[in-house]
């Protein structure tokens, strides 16, 4: 008689760093993705503490910024009775397989890392070791759940592409051991420019904060960062070369909105760009509110926080322990009494 071996449910994992409240370009080309997954997929996410400090922080931000990362995250829709949500700080494994991974990665492909090298040009000061080996701890994470899909933003495709490498080498010289994961990149929204400079992607980091909408901006600063966005003098909602204002404010109200590009064009045909941008800023609005409400809920709820997060924690503790296990026998090292 012939017995069906029910398929493994494929995993997804992915990260987000404690290092501000996270932006409109985090939320629509990655978070906004990861709730969907949650019915088809295992999802695994993880606010990814340990990397927010290759940055210089202060530590009392940081703890504060932290647990509001996890609370935005929930209320942008990861719902933690069906997700694994957790802080990497509280999974050890993370740290002690990125060692373990590190032996296996070259200086040289490392220096090739193009935020790398974007990173320690904004922060000259401040070009510290893990800084450089901040992609072998984005491999770790990947790694240990044997994850099948990374949901990230445009910008993390080179950074999975690496553990994609480590992955295979890793198997190649020891037998099968990781699953190589897949990028899984939004098409549109991958790459929210920002409102000052579109020619640069939206950043928390950026010193300016008229470039970025937060998460967490009430409508007229959302309505007013709208309708200062640099674009054109071109006069016409339309997508095209040489209009990169104008195409990022498409691509926010598009991929808000479910509108093609063609239908936008009709839309504000013989408007002009200051009734497209309230358009844009009211969509944008209508778009965050749910999730502000969602957040001010949960940070009344500090006890079910930490209780989501303990319980998130010893669940991704399982599973990579299991993983780091496995590596640890193929490296070599002589297993515990
Ligand atoms: P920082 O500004 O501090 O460098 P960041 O916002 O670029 O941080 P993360 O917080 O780690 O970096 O990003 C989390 C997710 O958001 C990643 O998947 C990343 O690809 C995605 N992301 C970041 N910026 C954008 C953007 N402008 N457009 C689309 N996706 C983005
Ligand atoms: N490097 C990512 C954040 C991150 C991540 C991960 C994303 C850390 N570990 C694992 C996906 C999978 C960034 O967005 N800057």
């Amino acid at each position: 008689m012939e017995t069906t071996v029910p398929a493994r449910k494929k995993i997804t994992f992915s990260g987000i760093q404690p290092t501000g409240v996270f932006t409109l370009g985090n939320y629509l080309g990655a978070v906004k993705n990861w709730g969907p997954l949650q019915d088809e997929y295992r999802c695994i996410y993880s606010i990814v503490d340990l990397h927010a400090i290759t940055v210089r922080q202060d530590a009392k931000a940081l703890r504060e910024q932290a647990l509001r990362c996890y609370a935005l995250v929930m209320a942008a829709g990861i719902d933690p009775e069906k997700s694994i949500l957790f802080y990497q700080s509280h999974v050890p494994a993370h740290a002690e397989l990125s060692w373990a991974l590190g032996c296996h990665t070259q200086f040289g492909e490392l220096s090739r890392m193009t935020q790398f090298k974007d990173k320690s040009a904004k922060h000259a000061d401040n070009i510290n070791a893990g800084l450089f080996t901040y992609p072998v701890l984005m491999a770790a994470d990947i790694l240990l759940y044997q994850t099948d899909l990374v949901p990230v933003g445009d910008d993390q495709k080179q950074h999975v592409e690496l553990a994609r490498d480590i992955a295979g080498r890793f198997n190649g010289v020891y037998g099968k051991t990781f699953v190589v994961p897949e990028p899984y990149i939004a098409k549109a929204g991958a790459r929210i420019k920002s409102l000052t400079d579109p020619t640069v992607k939206m950043s928390k980091s950026d010193p300016n904060p008229n470039s970025f909408i937060t998460i967490l901006d009430p409508p007229e600063t959302i309505l007013k960062k709208c309708k200062r966005a640099v674009t054109d003098s071109d006069m016409q909602v339309r997508y095209g070369e040489g209009k990169d204002g104008i195409n990022n404010l498409m691509t926010i109200y598009s991929v808000i909105t479910g509108k093609a590009f063609d239908a936008i064009e009709a839309e504000f045909e013989g408007k002009g760009y200051g009734d497209f941008k309230t358009a844009v800023g009211e969509a944008v609005a209508e778009e965050l509110r749910p999730v502000q409400e969602k957040f001010r809920q949960l940070m009344e709820a500090p006890d079910y926080l930490k209780e989501c997060y303990t319980r998130g924690a010893e669940q991704a503790a399982a599973l990579a322990e299991r993983t780091l296990a496995k590596v640890y026998k193929k490296l070599g090292f002589v297993a515990k009494g």
